[in-house]
């Protein structure tokens, strides 16, 4: 069965999110579920409406990435790599929101990198566009200045990211559809 693991920095709402994929589909009288264990789901899809093909996976939430481990994460950390590893699909978690979202973004990149699990296939989730502010920046020559909003957002190096990006807000269930769908793509292939 794909696996698929929830990877990100801290409180960008990985658990938000596996809450919002495994509560309505998740197979609740699956008998499998009882030798997963805590933070694995099983989710089921419904078949696609089209192909009738249906979607299947384990879904893993991890320990959030950060720079600095405090002592008592080490262990839990440990069994975050190993789901990490393991996994076929990463879908890393941004908040985009947050105004060090880029600097965390490579720290969840270095430490895959570290790990060995930067070759795995990616779907970055950009959470929380419920409360993103549009930065205003301006140029120091001409002084013309680019509002930041997330139209010009996806224009900037995020345009060099293939396909696989989605922007939602798991809370509000904005674009939860777009991201299903693009989970649905991604597991599809590697069956
Ligand atoms: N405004 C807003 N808040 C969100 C969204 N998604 C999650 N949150 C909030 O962000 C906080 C962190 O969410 P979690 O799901 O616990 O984040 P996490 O990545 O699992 O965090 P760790 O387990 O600590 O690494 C919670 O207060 C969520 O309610 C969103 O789309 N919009
Ligand atoms: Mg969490």
């Amino acid at each position: 069965m794909t696996r698929v693991a929830l990877v990100g920095y801290t409180n960008v709402g990985k658990s938000t999110i596996i809450n919002l994929l495994a509560k309505a589909e998740v197979l609740a009288q699956d008998m499998l579920f009882a030798t997963l264990d805590s933070t694995v789901r099983k989710v089921v899809f419904p078949p696609d409406p089209v192909t009738f093909e249906p979607c299947v996976f384990l879904l893993s939430d991890t320990v959030g990435f950060i720079r600095k481990l405090p002592h008592q994460l080490v262990e839990s950390f440990k069994s975050t790599l190993d789901e990490v590893k393991e996994a076929d699909i990463l879908l890393h978690v941004v908040d985009v929101s947050h105004p060090q979202f880029e600097e965390q973004m490579d720290t969840v990149s270095s430490t895959l990198e570290e790990i060995g699990a930067s070759n795995k296939t990616m779907i970055t989730v950009f959470n929380k566009i419920d409360q993103y502010k549009p930065m205003a920046t301006s140029d120091d020559i001409f002084e013309d200045e680019t509002i930041y909003d997330i139209p010009t957002l996806k224009k900037t190096w995020m345009s060099k990211l293939d396909d696989n990006i989605v922007f939602i807000s798991a809370t509000q269930s904005d674009n939860i559809d777009e991201l299903k769908a693009l989970i649905r793509k991604n597991v599809s292939k590697g069956l």
